[in-house]
């Protein structure tokens, strides 16, 4: 028994249905992947990955790095994909603190990767974007079958790492239970059969593109047009042969912003999932006036893959995100006491479910102060429910930016800036963006009588963090605003420098 290899992609044995079909038409049937798959698990064991090992991965989109999740599965391996944008230190911190036994990676990064490997104890494969590399070399000459080894539903099955206030990032720990209980109702909830196809433009280290999109076609034994990345012209093109499309707010921006994307061209849709950032109200109708399609909006987090959606069936509503799920308990509370606030009054929000993750990897501590001992996580996210049940997100109790649908948190950047030459102290805020939702914009407050070489800084940032962190304007201010507790009042900030990129 290996519940979650069984069930998304042991039971597709032999079906020789289109699982995988490629912007130039290649088809890859459900029965080759897995094939590519147990090829790919035999290398893991050769190697000597034990079940429960980690995994860590930094490759890019392509059938073999998803046939390398399922390979992870069936080897009972912990599968960890990193963004393909995170620096050297970055990855470093992420080899080290779980351990990873592996770790792979592009041709172009093995030089750099391979003595951070080494020091950490883990070996190194390649996989490039055409699937060529020493890992598909050496699982060519594999068995196409694998003996799948058995773990239990509370088996560790994925690592997704989540930055945190502090600026650690925390290896959040899921279960195999985690991951198919919420594919399971997903699927069912949103309707998904094996007569979908799901236009898939996401990446697929995140929950999102690799939890939510792949496990739910997985399940439903549908199909998935899987692009290499998110391009609007593309998506226009392919359209007409998906079902399904499911996409950060920026995809249905961007879409909307391309005039040779029609109502013709979405006549063959059923469903248009939005999540991992607020979709704004206004793009909801735009959408809705240009195509006919409601899109349904759900929320969901690392930690907890999908909480809430919007009904199938029922009235989608704009600037909410539905209704918690089936098996999903979800509380608002008051962040002081921790007691759930009246009925449409604001506080926290709180979930519980078979949804809820294990746990930060080996970080007791931080698992203590968000996951209480009854179950219920605090998300960090502030919300209420409506009269009539919707939950709408009204804000975040925690410190974060969304960019894009990535995930950013201030104090990883503040670290980096405070720590360059003439700056006293800074801080990093999120203003509106139109194409990213959100935007990084740093403040700097130099050091008496210096004034910091802000392209030094700029470089210092780009050495330590991924593109997607790095602030896209600097401002230079003499003194933070603070509150009578000297806490920083980043709300002030935002407030002034909500109009920077209005014209973007
Ligand atoms: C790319 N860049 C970004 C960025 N993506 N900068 C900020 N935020 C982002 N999200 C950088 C590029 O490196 C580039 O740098 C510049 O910004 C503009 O690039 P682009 O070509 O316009 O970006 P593109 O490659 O098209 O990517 C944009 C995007 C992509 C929105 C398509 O970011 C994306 O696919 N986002 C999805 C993220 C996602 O899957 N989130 C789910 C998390 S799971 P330069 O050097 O050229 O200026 C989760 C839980 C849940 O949150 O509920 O789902
Ligand atoms: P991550 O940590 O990358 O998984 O991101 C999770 C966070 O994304 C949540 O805590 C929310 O703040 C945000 N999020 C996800 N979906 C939505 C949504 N539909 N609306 C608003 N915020 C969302």
């Amino acid at each position: 028994m290996n519940p979650l290899y069984d069930q998304l992609f042991g039971r597709h044995a032999g079906q020789d249905t289109p699982f995988l079909i490629l912007p130039d038409e290649q088809v890859i049937t459900h029965a080759a992947f897995l094939s590519e798959a147990a090829q790919i698990a035999h290398v893991l064991v050769k190697a000597g990955l034990q079940p429960g090992d980690r995994l860590a991965a930094q490759i890019h989109k392509s059938p073999q790095a998803l046939a390398l999740y399922a390979a992870c599965a069936q080897a009972g391996v912990v599968f960890l994909p990193l963004n393909n944008a995170y620096t050297a230190s970055e990855l470093t911190y992420f080899i080290e603190n779980s351990g990873a036994r592996m770790v792979i990676c592009d041709e172009a990064a093995r030089g750099m990767l391979t003595p951070i490997a080494a020091d950490l104890g883990a070996q190194v494969e390649t996989l490039n974007a055409d699937g060529g590399g020493s890992l598909t070399e050496k699982a060519a000459p594999e068995a196409a079958h694998f003996n799948t080894v058995a773990r239990r539903e509370d088996d560790l099955a994925a690592f997704l790492y989540t930055s945190g206030t502090t600026g650690r990032s925390k290896g959040a720990m899921l279960t195999q239970r985690n991951l198919l209980s919420n594919a399971e109702t997903l699927t069912d909830y949103w309707r998904f059969t094996s007569d979908d196809v799901l236009l898939h433009a996401l990446p697929i280290f995140h929950t999102h593109g690799l939890f939510v999109a792949t496990n739910i076609i997985l399940l439903a034994g549908g199909a998935m047009i899987f692009l290499p990345k998110f391009d609007a012209g593309e998506m226009a093109r392919l359209m007409p042969k998906a079902t399904s499309m499911m996409g950060v707010p920026t995809f249905y921006t961007r879409l909307l912003d391309t005039p040779d994307f029609t109502r013709d061209l979405t006549a063959h849709m059923r469903l248009f999932v939005s999540g991992s950032a607020p979709l704004l109200a206004e793009t909801h109708v735009a959408f809705e006036a240009r195509t006919g399609h409601r899109i349904l909006e759900r929320y969901g987090m690392t930690e907890t893959n999908m909480n809430t959606s919007n009904p199938y069936d029922g009235d989608r509503r704009a600037g909410t995100v539905g209704f918690p799920l089936p098996g999903v308990e979800l509380k608002i509370t008051d962040p002081d006491i921790g007691e759930s606030v009246p009925t449409g009054d604001i506080g926290q929000i709180e979930v519980r479910g078979p949804n809820v993750f294990k746990g930060y990897w080996q970080m007791p501590e931080k698992t203590a102060a968000e996951l209480r001992a009854d179950g219920f996580f605090i998300t960090g996210d502030l919300g209420r429910v409506d009269e009539d049940g919707y939950v709408h997100i009204v804000g975040r109790n925690k410190d974060l930016i969304i960019s894009g649908g990535y995930n950013i948190y201030p104090k990883e950047i503040e670290l980096v800036l405070d720590d360059q030459h003439g700056v006293l102290e800074s801080a990093v805020i999120g203003v509106p963006h139109a194409d990213f939702g959100e935007t990084v914009v740093a403040i700097i407050v130099p050091e008496a009588g210096s004034s910091p070489d802000l392209k030094a800084i700029e470089s210092a940032a780009a050495g330590a963090l991924a593109r997607f962190k790095h602030p896209r304007r600097y401002i230079l201010l003499e003194e933070l605003p603070r509150n009578t507790m000297g806490k920083v009042q980043k709300n002030m900030l935002r407030d002034a420098y909500k109009d920077l990129f209005e014209t973007a």
